[in-house]
């Protein structure tokens, strides 16, 4: 049986070697990889946030946990990606421009190609007209964009207002998603749904696109 709890603190402590190791031991013990992720991975980050928030982490303490948890979620994605059933459409994602924080973003993407979608990944720091290129370009179903700060979040409106502007609005679903992003926001900014996770913004796909 996996021991979540170590696997969390391994994230804690930025340990990326003990992360792989704890991971790699708890696929070969044939636990679930959603386990994996929900159960270790992310209540050790959330804890790094705690830590981060009260002052008793900073930044390079932060970006050694990030670097263990995405180790870690290197493992995970390809197992996450053979649950695919079949193909339920495109999703181009990316963090919006001047924010860096990919986490998220990354689980989020992670769950879509687990549901079957193809997934377009932008990386972080992109730039509406980024955004508008790639959705030109790839004619996805659903464009996903993530924000981890307050000072970040408005360039998803200015990504929805770009898509307008380019005509490509009416062609693309928009879910949005990121720690201080609600629903309201997202009513606000004309985006089609949030999602407070990255499961829920897999769901949130499925309801907005009519699928079961
Ligand atoms: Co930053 N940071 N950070 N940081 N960081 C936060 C966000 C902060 C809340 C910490 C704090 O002060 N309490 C704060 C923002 C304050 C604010 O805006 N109100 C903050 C700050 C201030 C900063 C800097 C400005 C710090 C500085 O330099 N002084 C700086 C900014 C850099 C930049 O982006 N330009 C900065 C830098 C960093 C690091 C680089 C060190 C690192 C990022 C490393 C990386 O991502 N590769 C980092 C981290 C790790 C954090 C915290 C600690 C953790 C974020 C995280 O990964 N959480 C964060 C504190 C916190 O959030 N409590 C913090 C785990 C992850 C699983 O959760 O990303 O929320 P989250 O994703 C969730 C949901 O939100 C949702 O699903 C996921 C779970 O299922 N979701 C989606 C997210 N995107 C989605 C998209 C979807 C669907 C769901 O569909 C499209």
């Amino acid at each position: 049986m996996a021991d979540f709890s170590e696997i969390s603190k391994a994230v804690i402590e930025g340990n990326a070697a003990r992360t792989r190791e704890l991971t790699e031991k708890a696929i070969e013990d044939k636990v679930a990889p959603e386990r994996i992720l929900h159960e270790g991975l992310v209540p050790g980050m959330n804890v790094v946030g705690e830590k981060f928030k009260n002052n008793d982490y900073y930044v390079p303490e932060v970006l050694i946990a990030a670097r263990a948890m995405n180790t870690a979620l290197d493992i995970l994605k390809p197992l996450l990606a053979q649950n695919e059933d079949n193909y339920r459409g495109k999703v181009v994602i990316g963090t919006v421009k001047g924010d860096l924080h990919d986490i998220g973003k990354n689980i989020a993407a992670m769950m879509f190609e687990g549901a079957g979608f193809n997934v377009i990944d932008l990386g972080v720091d992109v730039s509406p007209d980024k955004m508008v290129e790639a959705v030109r370009e790839n004619k996805p179903t659903i464009l996903g964009m993530s924000a981890l700060l307050t000072t970040t979040m408005t360039y998803m409106k200015e990504t929805i207002t770009a898509l307008e502007k380019a005509a490509l609005r009416e062609k693309v679903k928009i879910i949005i998603g990121g720690a201080p992003i609600t629903e309201d926001f997202a009513r606000s900014i004309g985006a089609d749904g949030y999602a407070p996770d990255a499961a829920t913004g897999v769901e949130t796909a499925r309801k907005i696109l009519g699928q079961s």
